[in-house]
């Protein structure tokens, strides 16, 4: 293989082995979190899907149990796709999945499991009663090839919701809302909770979210002032989300912006998908967990033995601007913080760099930056063309393209001679009422000398007050993964990387500025990163 073992991430979950996609039924019982996943426990490429189970104290030491949820019963018998976890009044989980119960044609119909014996923290064994599954197939007219995902159910009036996603006539995306009042036989409601002209609703997610700038997490059940729905778009493969309000009566959901469902926003602007949150009441917050694919060549993925992981799990609330979410990685991560170096009040001219020195390596770092741009004056004129393209604009203008406002910012699993490096940077634009405008970039472009490899540019821009000059950055770096947060989780981007000399110690770490205003950085901290428990890997 031409894509090294060593690129195999450390702290990020993934099994020792195989393939892995959407995290599911994350929950908190008894003491340990959860974690379910799409696994595949014959290969590295998606088949023979069942459910692979993890348990954790912390979100970050992991320990692997015997897969949880495999074909048993006819309506699962071909595939046990993704569902979620909802806990009933009596504290006891229930599981809602989708089954694959013929194979010609993927029939999809959602099927419920019970923990065999509640008492057990570790919940190893589900059963899966056979006079109620399933407990939702696709009548009236629903596409029962596009039929699945469902979500965490809640509870209002009487009566526990959950949703299905689905597309009507091809085209438009849909929630199914279902209803119950013992949670065994499920009703389909006439309409659904909200829908969209984008194709088909995977994985939707649905849940209340404490008020602008609140951090507290809400249980699902929790009414809230506001809701975000997020739907997985299987026609661009990414995760977006909207904010907005819930009518418990009717089971409709609005997005407060009017224009909403266009200017939706996406959690990661990267490789970031089917994702899935939950309530942890342990922390009284709401965790984040999505799953990032390889971006190396299915011979590769055969040859290295595995594919797939996930993010790291995030917190994620409200905003206090209310329109957006906030994300950063759950604390416990920075347990595994080692060795730290710092850089302080470093200025980098136009066209300059430095590298950060003191670790042995920067293959595995947590790094956390704060720059300061000395003016804003020299900011590139926006071009309003692509307002609604921050990825194309990044395409073109990459971080070796010189501009005014930066590029600037980091260069990740870099080289010695930079012939390798991922660029994590800034760029500040100026729109037509002189407002700046700002983006950020992974470009992995020169990420790595390696042939057959996909290097998507991402982009995302990042609604923050840079008047001030001041803007920060953190990267979770770890082998073959590069994890950003931009403005204090305002805009986040994961990326995949295969390096052929950035590996093991001669992975390194530089700031750059590719632009004509000095920049700042008036705080940088890297830390090494240890390796937690990661399913006996
Ligand atoms: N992955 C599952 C489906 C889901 C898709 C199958 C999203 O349930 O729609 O592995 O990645």
């Amino acid at each position: 293989s031409i894509v090294s073992p060593l690129l195999k991430t450390g702290y990020h979950f993934q099994p020792p082995r195989n393939w892995i996609n959407d995290p599911n039924a994350p929950m908190y019982y008894k003491g340990w979190y959860h974690l379910f996943y799409q696994y595949n426990p014959k290969g590295a490429v998606w088949g023979n899907i069942v459910w692979a189970h993890s348990v954790s104290r912390d979100l970050i030491n992991w320990i692997a149990l015997e897969p949880a949820i495999y074909p048993s019963i006819p309506s699962d018998q071909f595939g046990c796709w993704s569902g979620s976890a909802t806990l009933l009044p009596d504290g006891t989980p229930a599981i809602t999945y989708t089954g694959i119960s013929r194979s010609d044609i993927n029939y999809q119909v959602q099927n419920v499991a019970f923990p065999k014996n509640a008492s057990d923290p570790l919940l190893r064994e589900w059963v899966k009663p056979a006079e109620l599954n399933p407990i939702a197939v696709p009548e009236g007219g629903i596409n029962a090839t596009q039929f699945r995902d469902p979500t965490t159910a809640w509870y209002a009036d009487g009566h526990w919701r959950m949703l299905v996603g689905g597309v009507r006539g091809g085209a438009r995306g849909l929630a199914f809302v279902y209803r119950s009042r013992d949670f065994r036989r499920w009703r389909r409601a006439r309409k659904p909770l909200h829908s969209a002209a984008t194709g088909m609703w995977e994985c939707p997610d649905f849940f209340p979210v404490s008020g602008a700038g609140l951090e507290n997490g809400l249980d699902t059940s929790e009414a809230g002032p506001k809701y975000v729905l997020k739907n997985s778009l299987d026609l661009t493969r990414y995760d977006y989300y909207t904010v907005g309000s819930y009518d418990r009566r009717r089971d409709r959901y609005v997005p407060d912006d009017p224009a909403g469902d266009e200017r939706r926003r996406r959690y990661d602007y990267g490789n970031f998908y089917a994702s899935k949150t939950f309530y942890d009441p342990a922390k009284r917050r709401r965790v984040l967990l999505g799953w990032a694919n390889e971006s190396d060549s299915v011979p590769d993925d055969k040859a290295k033995g595995w594919a797939g992981i996930h993010a790291i799990p995030r917190k994620i609330w409200l905003d206090p601007s209310g329109k957006q979410l906030l994300q950063w990685p759950v604390e416990e991560v920075e347990k595994l913080r080692g060795k730290p170096v710092s850089v302080a009040g470093k200025v980098v001219k136009p066209g300059q760099h430095f590298e950060v020195t003191g670790l042995a390596t920067y293959q595995q770092a947590d790094v956390e930056v704060s720059f300061e741009v000395s003016s804003l004056d020299r900011a590139e004129p926006f071009d309003a063309a692509y307002a609604n393209d921050a990825q194309k604009l990044c395409g073109v203008k990459g971080a070796d393209a010189k501009g005014g406002v930066g590029p600037f910012g980091l260069w990740v699993l870099a080289s010695a001679d930079l012939q390798e490096k991922t660029a994590v940077f800034f760029r500040v634009f100026k729109d037509g009422y002189g407002k700046p405008k700002v983006l950020m970039c992974t470009d992995p472009t020169k990420s790595s000398l390696s042939p057959d490899l996909y290097k998507p540019t991402f982009a995302g821009f990042v609604d923050t007050d840079i008047s001030s000059g001041k803007i920060t950055l953190r990267s979770l770096i770890d082998r073959s993964v590069v994890e950003s947060f931009g403005a204090g989780g305002r805009t986040c981007i994961l990326s995949r990387v295969y390096p052929s000399i950035a590996v093991g110690k001669d992975a390194h770490l530089y700031v750059f500025n590719n632009g004509e205003a000095d920049i700042k950085v008036s705080h940088l901290t890297a830390w090494e990163m240890k390796k937690p428990l990661m399913n006996g890997a």
